[in-house]
C-alpha cells in the first residue's frame, strides 16, 4: 500500500494569511458600512472571512447530461514535462471564491446548478446571440489537452483539459473587425453561491484576453477534466485554460462572452491592481510585491520545481508581446 504523505499544503496554508487575498483595507471598510476614521487600525482578514455567510447543506447534485461525450481524444500536440496531477488533489484543492475564500471549496460548489446553462455571445459581433451548452457542445471539436497551471500563488498542477479551442468559439461568434478584447463572465447568483454575498467583491468575476491572446492555438475551453465532465468545484460546465498566465485569469464557470474595443477591468485588478494586472503572464524572475514567483509547488506531491517564463509555452506565447514591451506584462 502506497504510504499517505502529508501534504505539505495542507496545514500550515490553512493557517496562514491568504496570499492571493490581500483586499484593499478601504474596499472592505466601506463595504461594511466603517468610515475612515477606523481604517488606521489593524484588520484581521480572518475576521472579515467570517462574515461570509456559511454555505447551505446541498443536495446531491444532478448527474452532468454531457457525461456520454466524454472521454474524448487526447491532441497528442500539447505534452507534459512532469507526471499528471492525481485526480483527487485536483478535485479538492481550489479557487473558487464564489464559493469561499478558501481551498476547500469542493462540496460547497456542489450547489452549483449546472443546467439549464446559457452563454451569451455579445457586443461587437456580427450578430448577438445566446446559446445552450449542450448545443454549443455538439457543435464544438472536442479534444482532451495535458496542460500545466500555475496559480499565482506558487502552487501548480498538471491535468488532462477536454473542451475546444477559444478560438472555435470565437469563429463562432464572428467579432467585427473593430473587437479588440473578450471579456468573459462568471455567473451572478449570491442564493446558489454564498461568496458573492460579500459585497467588497467586485462580482462578477471578470477576465479577459486580446483576440489574439484568444485565438492564440494554446487558449482553451475547458468542458472537462480527467475524461469527465468538469466538476463543479473546477468551473462547471465551462472554464477558461490559458496555461502560460497566472491561474487567476482561467475564469470558471462563464456565462458571458462580451467583445469590445476596451480593455476591461479584470476581477483581481479591480481588488488589488498593484498585486494582479491584466496581462498576468508567468514569469519566475518578477515577484509578486509579496512572494517570489521563482519556483512552485506541484498539488499531490509537494514537489518544488522552478517556474518557467510563459510557464513553459514562451515558443507559443511570446511573440504575442513583442510590441507590448513597455507593459507590466508579468502581473
Ligand atoms: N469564477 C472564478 N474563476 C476562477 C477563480 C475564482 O475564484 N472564480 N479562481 C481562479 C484561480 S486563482 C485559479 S488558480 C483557478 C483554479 O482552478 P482549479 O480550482 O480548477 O484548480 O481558477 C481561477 N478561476
Ligand atoms: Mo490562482
Amino acid at each position: 500500500m502506497p504510504i499517505h504523505k502529508k501534504k505539505d499544503w495542507s496545514i500550515p496554508e490553512k493557517d496562514a494569511t491568504d496570499e492571493h487575498v490581500y483586499l484593499n483595507r478601504r474596499r472592505v471598510l466601506t463595504a461594511m458600512g466603517i468610515g475612515g476614521a477606523i481604517l488606521a487600525a489593524p484588520l484581521a482578514f480572518r475576521a472579515i472571512e467570517k462574515m461570509v455567510p456559511e454555505p447551505k447543506p446541498v443536495a446531491p447534485p444532478e448527474p452532468d447530461p454531457s457525461a456520454g461525450l466524454y472521454p474524448v481524444e487526447r491532441n497528442a500536440a500539447f505534452v507534459l514535462d512532469r507526471p499528471l496531477s492525481p485526480e483527487d488533489d485536483v478535485l479538492s484543492y481550489n479557487n473558487f471564491y464564489e464559493f469561499g475564500s478558501h481551498k476547500s471549496i469542493a462540496s460547497a460548489a456542489q450547489a452549483l446548478r449546472i443546467r439549464p446553462w446559457q452563454v451569451r455571445l455579445d457586443g461587437l459581433v456580427e450578430r448577438e446571440t445566446t446559446v445552450d451548452i449542450d448545443d454549443l457542445l455538439k457543435t464544438m471539436p472536442l479534444e482532451e489537452r495535458l496542460y500545466r497551471h500555475r496559480c499565482v500563488e506558487a502552487w501548480a498542477m498538471a491535468v488532462p483539459w477536454s473542451g475546444f479551442p477559444l478560438r472555435a468559439l470565437v469563429d463562432f461568434a464572428k467579432p467585427l473587425g473593430s473587437a479588440k478584447y473578450v471579456i468573459m463572465e462568471t455567473f451572478l447568483d449570491e442564493d446558489m453561491a454564498p461568496g458573492q454575498a460579500a459585497s467588497w467583491y467586485p462580482w462578477p468575476y471578470v477576465e479577459g484576453l486580446t483576440i489574439d491572446e484568444a485565438t492564440n492555438d494554446l487558449a482553451f475551453i475547458a468542458t472537462g477534466l480527467y475524461g469527465k465532465p468538469m466538476p463543479r468545484q473546477n468551473g462547471a460546465p465551462l472554464r477558461l485554460a490559458v496555461p502560460w498566465k497566472y491561474g487567476f485569469k482561467s475564469i470558471k464557470s462563464i456565462v458571458r462572452f462580451h467583445f469590445t474595443e476596451t480593455r476591461p477591468k479584470t476581477f483581481w485588478e479591480q481588488i488589488q491592481p498593484a498585486e494582479y494586472g491584466f496581462w498576468a503572464n508567468v514569469n519566475p524572475d518578477v515577484s509578486h510585491p509579496r512572494w517570489s514567483q521563482a519556483t512552485e509547488r506541484m498539488l499531490g506531491t509537494g514537489e518544488r520545481v522552478p517556474t518557467q517564463l510563459y510557464n513553459g509555452y514562451a515558443p507559443q506565447v511570446a511573440h504575442l508581446y513583442k510590441d507590448r514591451q513597455d507593459e507590466r506584462l508579468f502581473a
